[in-house]
């Protein structure tokens, strides 16, 4: 596999320079300052490609290219947003980029409730609490229907349930509870990590500096009324089949990044959570360059998925890899694990994923020994993620010397 990592450009605190030390080969960025659903001009584009590779490394990856809202629920203008999607993507072939990613979450895409959850050892890692999100839903976004939806919503449990509490889990009265001891410090620091902190350097719907954020927040949501998941499929077919013909004219390979957390939240379809999600979509389009991010972090937070099956499935069409690893509480709660334990089991992707010029990443990396400090984006620490690729490529460099790798397998 090619190990690359994700950088957000030149203001970037970890520059290439440092990323060259640590054994880096390929880059995974894009044009973060080209604002939502505005071309991206071959000048832009050879502008930052000729920046990496004055630095010795290469541009391999878009992470990403946005789907705008727009082409998600399917709006008047949608047909006006693909004709600049594609002409983006023509623009990042003739410059040599080749692997797309992308996401078709509405609204919101990763999130976390804790950004900084304390370790026993005193690092920090990103943590979600389904019952601290369903606040979050009820009393800070105070969305209509909230409350009687969580009363039904079944929170994937993992499947060594033997400590589980017996019974599904009761979120109201877990939200009840909060409520009696929040504090106006810890509403405010959710907000910050649902909507500011995890969104404001991905999505493009979110700014840092974004004044009114719920109230953006809920004319998004807005926007998806009447949306249920048929609909979402049905809109992302629209997509791939609209553009898989310019993939196939610049030899294009589209990779869309599963959803994260992988339930349907707020009120919202969510259509690449599950084996049976990649199936639908790999097959409605059958076409190989209409592929998956394989994000073993997302799809092993997910109590119902698989994962080693999944990347043995999904291998072939498998353009991308983030190694990242979840652990599932016995109540349903997640955290990320470390990249060699919790429930993907990274030393058996590495060896399903082990084709020469398949691009991977580490996603996500713990907070540790003053990474803190230095106000990195939440979840891209340079420390923890530098130890996080450390490790694989331990692993990579152990599987290869044993010959348990497969490079001629897919
Ligand atoms: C989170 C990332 C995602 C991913 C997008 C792709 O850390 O993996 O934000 O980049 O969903 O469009």
């Amino acid at each position: 596999m090619e190990k690359t990592w994700r950088w957000f450009g030149k203001n970037d605190k970890i520059t290439l320079a440092m990323l060259r030390q640590i054994g880096i080969e390929g880059i995974v960025t894009a044009l973060h300052d080209v604002p939502l659903g505005k071309v991206w001009t071959r000048e832009a584009i050879r502008d930052l490609r000729e920046y990496i590779e004055a630095a010795g490394l290469r541009w391999s990856v878009v992470e990403s290219l946005p789907v705008t809202e727009t082409i998600k629920y399917g709006g008047p203008d949608r047909d006006e947003q693909i004709d600049i999607y594609q002409q983006s993507l023509r623009n990042l072939a003739a410059e040599g980029i080749r692997t797309v990613c992308y996401n078709f979450m509405p609204v919101l895409d990763w999130a976390r409730t804790d950004l900084l959850h304390p370790n026993a050892d005193g690092s920090s890692n990103l943590y979600f609490s389904y019952a601290e999100f369903a606040y979050f839903d009820i009393y800070i976004l105070k969305r209509s229907g909230a409350r009687e939806e969580w009363a039904t919503i079944q929170i994937p449990l993992p499947a060594e349930k033997a400590t589980a509490p017996a019974g599904p889990r009761d979120i109201l009265a877990e939200v009840d509870a909060l409520r009696a001891t929040m504090t106006p410090e810890r509403e405010h620091e959710l907000v910050e990590n649902i909507v500011i902190k995890t969104q404001g350097f991905v999505s493009g719907n979110f700014r840092e500096d974004d004044e009114a954020p719920l109230e953006k927040f809920r004319q998004f949501l807005e926007l998806y009324r009447g949306i249920d998941k048929a609909q979402l499929r049905a809109n992302m077919k629209y997509f791939l089949e609209a553009i898989m013909p310019v993939c196939d004219e610049c030899n294009i390979n589209m990779c869309v990044h599963p959803d994260d957390p992988p339930i349907e939240i707020l009120g919202l379809p969510r259509i690449v959570r599950t084996a049976e999600d990649i199936r639908w979509f790999l097959s409605a389009v059958p076409n190989p360059h209409n592929g998956l991010t394989f994000c073993a972090g997302s799809l092993s937070a997910g109590a119902y998925n698989d994962v080693v099956a999944m990347a043995r499935e999904f291998a072939p069409r498998t353009h991308f890899v983030h190694l990242r690893s979840c652990h599932i509480f016995p109540n349903g709660d997640f955290t990320e694990a470390s990249h060699l334990g919790g429930r993907a089991d990274l030393v058996e992707l590495c060896k399903i994923f082990s084709r020469p010029t398949l691009p991977f990443r580490v996603d996500h990396g713990r907070t540790m020994l003053g990474d803190e400090a230095r106000g990195y984006n939440a979840g891209y620490s340079f420390l923890g993620r530098m130890f996080a690729m450390a490790q694989m490529q331990g692993v990579i460099a152990a599987l290869e010397h044993e010959g348990q790798t497969l490079p001629h397998a897919l």
